[in-house]
C-alpha cells in the first residue's frame, strides 16, 4: 500500500511538472516574456512574506502559551539560583533582538519589493556599519561570556576536603545507575570494571580496605537539604550524561575515566511537592546522552530530607562488605 501511494503521489508530482513545461513552452512560441516578473507579482509576494511574519509571531506566542508550564519549577540548588539568572538575562538580550530583526527583515522584504520606478543605491563599503555590527554583538557577548565564566569558576570548583560534604559516586550502564556513598571513612574504596560481578554491579575492589563501608543504592539515593554534595561521576560501558534537572546539574560519565560535579542542596522533595502543588514530584536523576535503545528509561529517584532523616536513612543501608 506504501509503494502504491508512493507512486501515484511521484506520477502526480511528474505530470504537473510535464504540464507546467508545456504551458511555459505555449508561452515561449508566442513570444511572451515568461522570465520578466511584473510589479503586481512582486507585490503579492511581498504580502504572503508580510502575513508568513504574523504567522511566524503567531506561532511563537501560541509556543510560549502552550507549553510555557513545561519549565522547570525554582532552583532546588544553591547554584542554580546563578544559572537560572544567566539564562533569564541571556534570553532578555535575545528575545528583543529575535523580534526587533524579523520585524525589519520581513518588513524589508515588503517595503523594498519591486518596483519599476526606483533604483536601488550602490555602495561597495561602509566602514561605518562595519563597525556598527562587528561592535555591538562583540559588546554584547563580551558582557553575556564574563557574566557566564564567573557563574561557571563558582559552579565548579571541587567542595575542600575539611568542609562537611557528601561524597558520592554516580555509575551509569545501559540503562540504569547506581550511586555509591563514601561511607563513615568519607573514601571511595578502588573500583575497575573486571571486578563487576553478581551484586558487585558497579566494580567495587573488595581488597581496597576504604570499599568496607561504602555503600551502594539502586533506584533511588537520598540527600541531605543544605550540606554540599561533591559528586564523582564513572561509567561501566559507552559515555553518558547525569542530569540532575532540578538542580541544574549534569556532567558526562566517560568510561575508564572520573569526572565530578558538587551542589548543595537547598530544598527538600516535600517542600518541592508543595511549591510545584504536585503530590507526585519527585527529583529525578536521568542519562542524557543517547546511549541505546532504553535510553530513555535510564533514571533514578533523588530524595532530599533533613540532615536527620538522611543519616536514619543512610545508617539503615547495608554496607559493602555486609552485603
Ligand atoms: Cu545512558
Amino acid at each position: 500500500m506504501a509503494i502504491i501511494i508512493t507512486v501515484v503521489v511521484l506520477l502526480v508530482v511528474v505530470t504537473g511538472v510535464q504540464i507546467l513545461k508545456i504551458a511555459e513552452l505555449r508561452a515561449i512560441s508566442q513570444g511572451e516574456k515568461i522570465y520578466e516578473v511584473t510589479e503586481k507579482e512582486s507585490k503579492s509576494q511581498a504580502y504572503l512574506l508580510l502575513m508568513f511574519l504574523v504567522y511566524y509571531f503567531g506561532f511563537f506566542a501560541w509556543q510560549v502559551y502552550q507549553w510555557g508550564d513545561k519549565m522547570l519549577p525554582v532552583s532546588a540548588s544553591e547554584h542554580g539560583v546563578g544559572i537560572d539568572s544567566l539564562m533569564t538575562v541571556t534570553m532578555s538580550f535575545i528575545i528583543p533582538v529575535f523580534i526587533i530583526t524579523h520585524i525589519l527583515l520581513f518588513w524589508f522584504a515588503f517595503k523594498y519589493s519591486y518596483s519599476s520606478k526606483r533604483k536601488a543605491t550602490f555602495f561597495s563599503h561602509s566602514n561605518k556599519l562595519e563597525m556598527i555590527w562587528t561592535i555591538i554583538p562583540s559588546l554584547a557577548l563580551t558582557v553575556l561570556i564574563l557574566y557566564g565564566l564567573s557563574n561557571w569558576n563558582k559552579i565548579m570548583t571541587p567542595v575542600a576536603e575539611n568542609e562537611e560534604h557528601v561524597l558520592i559516586e554516580l555509575v551509569g550502564q545501559q540503562f540504569s545507575w547506581g550511586a555509591r556513598y563514601a561511607g563513615e571513612d568519607g573514601k571511595l574504596g578502588r573500583a575497575n570494571v573486571n571486578y563487576i560481578e553478581g551484586t558487585n554491579f558497579i566494580g567495587i575492589d573488595a581488597s581496597d580496605a576504604n570499599s568496607n563501608d561504602d555503600v551502594v543504592v539502586k533506584g533511588e539515593f537520598h540527600l541531605p537539604v543544605n550540606v554540599p554534595v561533591q559528586f564523582v561521576m564513572r561509567s561501566n560501558d559507552v559515555m553518558h550524561s547525569a542530569f540532575m534537572p532540578h538542580f541544574r546539574a549534569q556532567m558526562n560519565c566517560v568510561p575508564g575515566l572520573k569526572t565530578q560535579f558538587n551542589f548543595v542542596p537547598t530544598i527538600t522533595t516535600k517542600e518541592m511537592k508543595e511549591i510545584t502543588g504536585n503530590e507526585d514530584f519527585e527529583y529525578i536523576l536521568l542519562c542524557n546522552k543517547i546511549c541505546g535503545a532504553a535510553h530513555y528509561n535510564m533514571q533514578m529517584n533523588i530524595v532530599v530530607e533533613s540532615k536527620e532523616d538522611y543519616e536514619k536513612w543512610i545508617a539503615s543501608q547495608k554496607t559493602f562488605a555486609a552485603k
